[in-house]
């Protein structure tokens, strides 16, 4: 990647609605320093650290908040192990509650000139240092999240997170494609990446910053992100994802549902908290819900068959960790291709 840019500060802008939709028309992005008292994610973090040390990813006797990664466990989205360990911090009500936070709510509220919604599935994302074929590649989140082009991501560090720990860098201006771009085949997580060096009207300069407990970045569902890689010797990278949406909007129905990676659903989680108001709020709104669309996961399953019988070796290790992890559910294709390339699973 060429040189990073810095992201523009909007906290100048925080109180003037009008302002802020015109600059996320504008430049496809919103960033704010200091958004949420760091405090709040500092307490987050020692909840969710503590977690993920008694899971057994962090060396064992370390501060929790120090977030040192036990390297010989390095799992990502796809594995069973990183499953396992998400699940039991996906259950901590607290994570949930944060995507509720006034400070989110309203900002996206100014941002949208209307009034929104989370999302009920949130996301957190525990990222493994030097494990950067990994790395979530450069997508639009339409093709994940659906639903509606108007949907907000929000993400942010849940602890501070300089460039080396891998935080999100965007392309300013890209979501004026306004369309969905045609995404292929990752590794990385979510599996889909898009090529925007294909796409002359795109000027690929990417835009980050060193983020602080507290900042957060927004943006549609059109613009072009990825995440940097975690480059750090020993440092888990810990962040929030959450989306918004308009109320009474369009709603893909897996957004209902705990994020796949937790392989939970409500019932495993609720019984783990103290309060009640959060525990199927959605249902109090009207909002149109949809199937997913699975066109896009599709295309990638065509490509990295392709890919793998042409000996690539991301194809080949995505389609041998699918085969290990879920084995009921790969097709004949992909066991003849494993066969034919004599991988064992
Ligand atoms: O944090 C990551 O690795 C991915 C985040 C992302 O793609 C998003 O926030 O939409
Ligand atoms: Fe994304």
């Amino acid at each position: 990647m060429s040189e990073l840019k810095e992201l523009r500060v909007s906290n100048d802008a925080m109180n003037e609605p009008e302002e802020l939709q015109r600059r996320i028309d504008d430049e496809g992005y919103l960033f704010f320093k200091r958004l949420v008292d760091p405090d709040k994610l500092w307490a987050l973090r020692r909840e969710m650290m503590s977690m993920i040390q008694q899971v057994g990813w962090l060396i064992p006797g370390t501060d929790p908040m120090d977030g040192i990664a036990d390297i010989n466990m390095r799992y990502t989205e796809g594995d069973n192990e990183y499953s396992a360990g998400y699940a039991e911090v996906y259950k901590i009500e607290n994570f949930h509650r944060s995507a509720h936070w006034l400070e989110y709510l309203d900002i996206v509220e100014k941002m949208v000139g209307a009034p929104i919604m989370p999302h009920p599935q949130k996301v957190a994302r525990i990222w493994f240092p030097k494990y950067t074929e990994h790395t979530t590649p450069k997508h639009q989140d339409f093709v994940h999240f659906q639903g509606s082009y108007d949907n907000i991501t929000c993400w942010a560090p849940i602890g501070d997170c300089p460039i080396e720990l891998g935080g999100l860098a965007v392309i300013p201006q890209s979501h004026k494609v306004n369309r969905v771009l045609d995404h292929h085949f990752s590794l990385g997580a979510g599996g889909l990446i898009v090529h925007e060096d294909e796409h002359e009207e795109i000027n690929p300069v990417w835009h980050t910053t060193n983020y602080e407990a507290g900042d957060a970045l927004f943006f549609p569902a059109l613009t072009i992100h990825q995440a940097l890689p975690n480059y750090t010797e020993d440092k888990l990278r810990l962040s929030l994802d959450n989306r918004y949406m308009l109320v009474g909007d369009t709603v893909a129905e897996h957004m209902l549902n705990p994020h796949d990676p937790s392989q939970l659903t409500w019932e495993d989680i609720y019984p783990h908290w103290r309060h009640d108001d959060l525990k199927y709020y959605w249902k109090d709104y009207d909002n149109r819900v949809v199937e997913r669309d699975l066109s896009f996961g599709d295309k990638a399953r065509v490509e990295v068959l392709e890919l793998a019988r042409a000996g690539d070796e991301h194809a080949i290790y995505a389609l041998k960790r699918g085969a290990k992890n879920s084995p009921d559910t790969v097709t004949p294709e992909v066991w003849a291709v494993l066969d034919e390339l004599g991988v064992k699973v």
